[in-house]
C-alpha cells in the first residue's frame, strides 16, 4: 500500500504521516496527544490558559504514554506564555507551534533548546516575518478553523504563503477527511493540521455533550463572535452566541463581552454546558459524523488521500 506519505514534514518532526493535531485550549491533553504521536501523526498539548508547571506535568505525562515525538502549542495571549515558552525549552519538546500572536521574541531560546518552531500564521506577511525570525515551518490557518481565526480562507492562504516562503507550510482550516488532505497538498501544503475531527476522537476527553453537538452540526451552524473588538472566535451557534452577537451589537464593551467568555470554554470542554458554554468548532464539523479512534482517523484519511493522488 502506498499510503505512506514522506514530505519534508514528516522528515523535520520525524513522523510516518504528514497529519498535525491542532492545539486547542483544554482539549489538547496529554491523552489525545500521545494517541496522535502513537498513530504515526503530530500530537500537540495545547497549553491555553494552562499554568506552566501544569504544562510541564502533561509534558511528562505524555511522555509515559508514548516514546514518539509530540509538540506543545503556546497560546501567546495567555499572560503565562513566556513561562510556558520557558518550560517548552527546558523539556526540550520536538516542536513547538504558537497562536494568536507573534512569537518572535522566543525563537531564539526555543532554537537554542532545539525545538523546532512553527508558528500560526493567517497572513503572507505574518509568514514571510516568521521564516525571517527562523521558524521551520508555518502553519497557515484559514478562517473555517474553529477558535480565534484570521480572515483569509484556507483555500486562498495556503497557495500564497507556498508561494511567499520556502519552509514547508502546513494548512489547516476546512480540513476534515482525505479529500481535504488531497486538495490541501495540490495547493502547495507538505502536511496538515486537524482540530475539529480530534476534538471528537475516542481518547478525547470533551465532554460527551460537546460531542455531541460537533456530530450533529451542519454546514452552516457556526458563527463568528467577537468580531468588533477584534478577537474573532468560530463556534458552534448556541444560547452562548446568540447572548454574545446581542451585546456586541449593542455595543458592548469588550471588558463586558469578556466577562461572558470568561471560562466559557472550560465549561464547554468540562462541564459538558452547551447551553453557556463556548463550543468552538470549524466549519467543516458538518461532514463530521463519527466519533472514532485516533488511528482509525489518520488512516482512513491516508488510504482517501492515497487513492486520489494516484488517480
Ligand atoms: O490561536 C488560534 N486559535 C485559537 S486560540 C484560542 S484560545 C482563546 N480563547 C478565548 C478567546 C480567544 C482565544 C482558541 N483558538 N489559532 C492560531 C491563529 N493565530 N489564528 C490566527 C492567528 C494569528 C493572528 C494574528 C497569528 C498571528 C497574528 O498576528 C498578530 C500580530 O501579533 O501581529
Amino acid at each position: 500500500m502506498g499510503m505512506d506519505r514522506k514530505t519534508r514534514i514528516t522528515e523535520l518532526l520525524g513522523i510516518k504521516y504528514p497529519v498535525i493535531q491542532g492545539g486547542m485550549a483544554w482539549v489538547a491533553e496529554y491523552h489525545l496527544a500521545a494517541a496522535v504521536s502513537e498513530a504515526g501523526g503530530f500530537g500537540i498539548i495545547g497549553a491555553g490558559g494552562a499554568p506552566a508547571e501544569f504544562v510541564r506535568e502533561q509534558i511528562r505525562k505524555c511522555r509515559e504514554l508514548t516514546q514518539k515525538p509530540f509538540g506543545v502549542n503556546v497560546m501567546l495571549m495567555n499572560p503565562e506564555a513566556e513561562a510556558i515558552a520557558q518550560v517548552a525549552a527546558e523539556e526540550k519538546v520536538c516542536a513547538v507551534t504558537t497562536g494568536a500572536g507573534n512569537p518572535g521574541r522566543y525563537m531564539a531560546m526555543w532554537k537554542e533548546a532545539g525545538v523546532k518552531v512553527i508558528p500560526v500564521v493567517a497572513s503572507v506577511a505574518m509568514a514571510k516575518l516568521m521564516e525571517r525570525g527562523g521558524a521551520d515551518a508555518v502553519v497557515a490557518e484559514g478562517t473555517e478553523s474553529g477558535g480565534h481565526i484570521g480572515s483569509a480562507t484556507t483555500f486562498t492562504l495556503v497557495p500564497q504563503v507556498a508561494d511567499a516562503v520556502t519552509i514547508p507550510v502546513i494548512a489547516a482550516g476546512g480540513i476534515g477527511d482525505g479529500r481535504g488532505m488531497a486538495a490541501a497538498f495540490m495547493l502547495g501544503a507538505d502536511a496538515v493540521q486537524l482540530g475539529t475531527r480530534f476534538v471528537v476522537a475516542k481518547e478525547s476527553v470533551v465532554h460527551e455533550n460537546y460531542k455531541k453537538k460537533i456530530l450533529a452540526a451542519k454546514d452552516i451552524d457556526s458563527q463568528v463572535t467577537g468580531m468588533s473588538h477584534g478577537h474573532p472566535v468560530r463556534q458552534l451557534r448556541n444560547h452562548m452566541t446568540r447572548e454574545y452577537l446581542k451585546l456586541e451589537k449593542s455595543g458592548a464593551s469588550f471588558e463586558e463581552l469578556e466577562q461572558l467568555t470568561l471560562g466559557a470554554l472550560r465549561k464547554a470542554v468540562v462541564e459538558g454546558d452547551v447551553v453557556n458554554g463556548t463550543l468552538m468548532a470549524g466549519q467543516i464539523a458538518g461532514l463530521i459524523k463519527k466519533e472514532q479512534t485516533c488511528e482509525d482517523i489518520i488512516l482512513a484519511m491516508m488510504e482517501e488521500c492515497g487513492k486520489l493522488l494516484e488517480n
